[in-house]
């Protein structure tokens, strides 16, 4: 396979105008004719040939300007045509197999319904086009079908014409009024059913708005539809962007790669983003939905009125979208908190918790990429927490030097000079830039630096001059076979506080100001190295570094424990103290872990101001219960591993639990009375007030079921697992009794089961709370493997492998890593199974063990082997990349 190179854009040789597509829709066998109006690109090198991408399709004819054409070629890339006019009319007969097209990419079949995925390159799959997202369209759409089997026929933009056919078939039109590149296109047909609402919008224009789902689950789609309204309003109110179509459509999949599709108009999700009813959905699937339709949504503009002009720009639109989501979630919560600025704080805890979690990983190991790639091999592959989350970082960035007006402002340019046009990060930059009038050429480092910068902090109180020296240095560390340095200085906003003996914020004056002026500055870091002077600091003052996380970067300081212990306590600023609580407990569950590998960890051995710390926390009321519960939440065993020098995730294992028991046992009294207190009384409601009590509650069952006090915790959990009238609390009993173990547990399970049969999601749920337990003497893998016999799990449904397989992998690193290698040969069966039924499932499974190098020495010999005899029979180039890149 071919490695596709940044730098070698060109742009396409052909335009294609208008597109009518056709569709005979048959499962084993669907024909489809395109008719294409072509002409030579003004802009491009003369190419005498039009050549066109397309895969797994059976040509049927072929005709140019209404003739046969037989000067063409057929390969596995595609079909060239030779020596077309400057402008013509292609027409192209071609047929492709939904019924066995288990990829999920281009026309497939879910559930007996068709349904389509084309980003980034699933149209090729369905017939042969220029198959790239700087060709942009205006399609037509033709869909027939059998009336009975296929009642509702949906597809981009408006629908034009419907009627019946002879043959039990009918037929639908639809019209797309915006040009569009081929990867928004699709199509559905199934037995579907819609919850409708009709809205106004800011000009006034009605639009229909529809959530189509099979026809059980319609009790479920209502949360998706508020949130679809509330995103509507939002992008108006926060953007000033309208809904551009006479309707907008939401269709639920349940056999999907990703979390949803933003195709224009008609948005696909992953069933698990958009159906919720309080008794099969959580507090976080209802969050996660309204954060995706709201994503889905946003992209309408960022993303399908202004596009990529290739694919190495991916997070022009997707860092900003996911950068548009979070402030839409942020936004909503705050409206429904009675402490806005705490629920605002808690949401940039998650996101941020995530980045950490997921894309310094990533950022340090063999898939390193910088936010705009300089190469692929698979673009599928490229869909990473870099070009998201970072991505987003880097879009929060502009916001935070710019401010929210300026920010503002680019946008407005932006959507000005691109509106209809696929173009790139620069043109972003650019645009944000003019309208603020700021020379952004520093900020492009950005997007082409990989790796996590770290910003190494050192400080200095002058006692004589009440001076306060902070010294900011950025650098790079050698990672693991991807050594790399920084090609040029980034400009980094490093918003930073000074807090003084009483725990108050000083306000805040540089050497050289007049005034005092904000306790929190931004200060613009655009070197190597720099050094600020505060003035007037009258005693030595405790430093917030990087308040609200204003930088995707790994701050180095040394705090003493005292003074990490007194940021948890004062900082005014919500994200800091949570941050100083982790790093205070990440460095306790390091020197345990480093403990843990050489003997026992028995008795106490912690520092009792550590636990007292949060124990002040766990009972401050002043702090909302959502944050309470961030901050007494260990980070995970991948993350901690991710801190060693060589990860040892039985070592993390021991560690983490030990200190669990010992947070359980020594805060007891105070679990029990945050259990008993904060319940929810009342119906269930999915309200950021409600969502944070029982997160807290919940945190305090499974704290109980970790302690001595397990008689108590077991009759907490069975309680409310018979009483609950919500999936959250449900599943957090479930979990308890899972933990606890034995007969309540195996009861529980069988009830369960029995009680959500049809509802594949909480299913999901079932296999997840099992593969995911934390009990030592059980063999996980011996129990995975048993569940993967289970007559509800299969390979087709990712969803599935995600909850069971993917769930087990990351949730319980000490049992995967088990040193017999059983897990990695679950591993290799399991790549190589996915690998000739769905390429994309299976990369991202490889990637699991992309970190190989980092392990101790016997698991790091067995990894490599996994990965070697993976390599030696993968099919796909999806899987073939990430092993490549791995052995490197
Ligand atoms: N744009 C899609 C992702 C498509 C992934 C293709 N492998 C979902 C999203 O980011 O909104
Ligand atoms: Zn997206």
């Amino acid at each position: 396979p071919s490695t596709i190179h940044r730098t070698d854009y060109t742009p396409p040789p052909f335009l294609i105008d208008t597109i009518e597509l056709e569709f005979e829709l048959e499962a084993e066998r669907t024909t489809v004719t395109s008719k294409m109006q072509l002409r030579r690109n003004p802009q491009a090198a003369y190419c005498p040939e039009l050549q066109l991408s397309g895969e797994a399709l059976q040509l049927i004819s072929l005709r140019l300007d209404g003739v046969a054409c037989t000067n063409r070629q057929i390969d596995e890339a595609g079909l060239t045509v030779y020596d077309v006019p400057d402008a013509f009319e292609l027409t192209i007969v071609n047929a492709c197999e939904p019924a066995s097209n288990t990829s999920l990419m281009g026309l497939y079949l879910s559930n007996g319904h068709f349904f389509t995925q084309c980003e980034a390159q699933g149209f090729r799959k369905i017939t042969y086009f220029l198959d790239r997202p700087d060709v942009m369209a205006r399609y037509t759409v033709i869909l027939r079908a059998n009336k009975a089997a296929y009642p509702i026929l949906l597809s981009n933009g408006n629908l034009i014409e419907a009627g019946d056919l002879p043959n039990g078939k009918h037929y639908a039109k639809w019209h797309d009024p915006f040009a569009k590149p081929s990867y928004l296109f699709a199509l559905v047909a199934g037995q579907l059913v819609a919850l409708e609402e009709r809205i106004i919008t800011h000009s006034g224009a009605q639009k229909l708005l529809q959530v189509w789902v099979e026809a059980h689950d319609l009790d479920k789609t209502h949360h998706a539809m508020d949130a679809l309204i509330h995103a509507i309003h939002w992008d108006e109110a926060r953007f000033g962007l309208e809904l551009d179509l006479e309707r907008f459509m939401i269709v639920a999949v349940s056999d999907f790669n990703m979390g949803a599709m933003e195709n224009k108009g008609l948005n696909i999700f992953n069933t698990k983003y958009v159906l919720a009813n309080p008794q099969t959905a959580t507090d976080s699937d209802y969050a996660n939905i309204e954060a995706v339709v709201g994503h889905e949504y946003f992209h309408n503009w960022t993303g399908n009125r202004v596009t990529c002009r290739d694919w190495f720009q991916l997070s022009l639109k997707e860092g900003l979208t996911v950068f548009r989501d979070q402030e839409f979630s942020a936004d909503m919560a705050a409206a429904g908190a009675v402490n806005a600025a705490a629920a605002r704080a808690s949401q940039r805890i998650e996101n941020v918790r995530i980045l950490q979690q997921v894309q310094f990983a990533e950022d340090a190991g063999p898939m390193a990429h910088p936010v705009r790639p300089e190469s692929y091999v698979e673009i599928n592959n490229f869909y990473t927490a870099t070009v998201y989350e970072k991505g987003a970082e880097v879009v929060r960035m502009y916001q935070t030097l710019l401010g929210r007006d300026g920010f503002r402002q680019g946008m407005d340019l932006y959507f000005q000079r691109h509106d209809g046009q696929a173009v790139s990060c620069d043109d972003f930059r650019q645009a944000m830039a003019e309208a603020n009038q700021r020379d952004l050429a520093q900020f492009e480092h950005w997007y082409s630096q990989l790796g996590t910068p770290y910003v190494l902090v050192r400080s200095q109180y002058d006692e004589a001059a009440r001076t306060y020296t902070v010294t900011l240095a950025q650098h790079y560390k050698p990672v693991l076979n991807a050594p790399y340095t920084a090609s040029a200085p980034l400009l980094i906003p490093f918003a930073i506080g000074l807090v003084d003996a009483n725990g108050q914020d000083l306000a805040l004056q540089l050497a050289g100001e007049g005034a005092p002026g904000t306790a929190t500055r931004v200060l613009e870091l655009n070197q190597a190295e720099q050094t600020f002077r505060f003035i007037n600091v009258q005693t030595q003052p405790v430093p917030s570094l990087l308040r609200d996380f204003s930088a995707p970067v790994i701050v180095e300081y040394d705090y003493t424990d005292d003074e990490l212990i007194f940021l948890l306590a004062h900082d005014s600023d919500p994200f800091n103290r949570w941050a100083a609580g982790q790093r205070l407990v990440t460095r306790t569950l390091l020197a345990l872990a480093r403990q843990a590998e050489r003997t026992q960890l028995t008795g106490n051995q912690l520092n009792q101001s550590i636990i007292d710390a949060f124990g002040r926390i766990l009972r401050d009321e002043t702090l909302t219960p959502a944050f309470r519960e961030q901050v007494l939440t260990l980070p995970t065993e991948i993350y901690l591993a991710e801190q060693m020098d060589q990860a040892d995730p039985a070592a993390v294992h021991t560690a983490r639990q030990y200190l669990r028991t010992q947070l359980a046992n020594a805060l007891s009294h105070d679990w029990s009375t945050i259990y008993a207190r904060h319940q929810t009384p009342g119906p269930y409601q999915p309200t950021p007030a409600d969502m944070g009590q029982r997160a807290l509650k919940n945190l305090a069952l499974s704290y109980l079921s970790n302690s001595k006090q397990s008689a108590h915790a077991l009759h907490l959990a069975q309680t409310q697992y018979d009483r609950a009238d919500n999936m959250s609390d449900r599943s957090a009993a479930l979990a308890a009794l899972i933990h606890l173990g034995g007969q309540p547990a195996q009861a529980a399970l069988a009830d369960f089961y029995q009680r959500f049969e049809n509802e594949p999601l909480a299913i999901d749920k079932w296999f997840a709370l099992q593969a995911t337990q934390q009990r030592a003497e059980m063999d996980l893998i011996k129990l995975v493997r048993t569940l993967m016999h289970h007559p509800a799990f299969t390979l087709k449904n990712p969803n599935r492998v995600r909850a069971l397989i993917f769930s087990f992998i990351s949730g319980n690193p000490a049992q995967f890593h088990a040193t017999n290698g059983s897990g990695y040969a679950l591993w290799v069966e399991q790549v190589l199974a996915l690998d000739t039924l769905n390429p994309q499932l299976a990369a991202r499974l490889a990637r699991l063990l992309e970190r190989w190098r980092k392990f101790t020495p016997a698991l790091r010999e067995q990894m490599h082997e996994a990965l070697e005899t993976v390599l030696a029979s993968v099919h796909s180039k999806d899987v073939r990349e990430i092993i490549d890149k791995a052995l490197i």
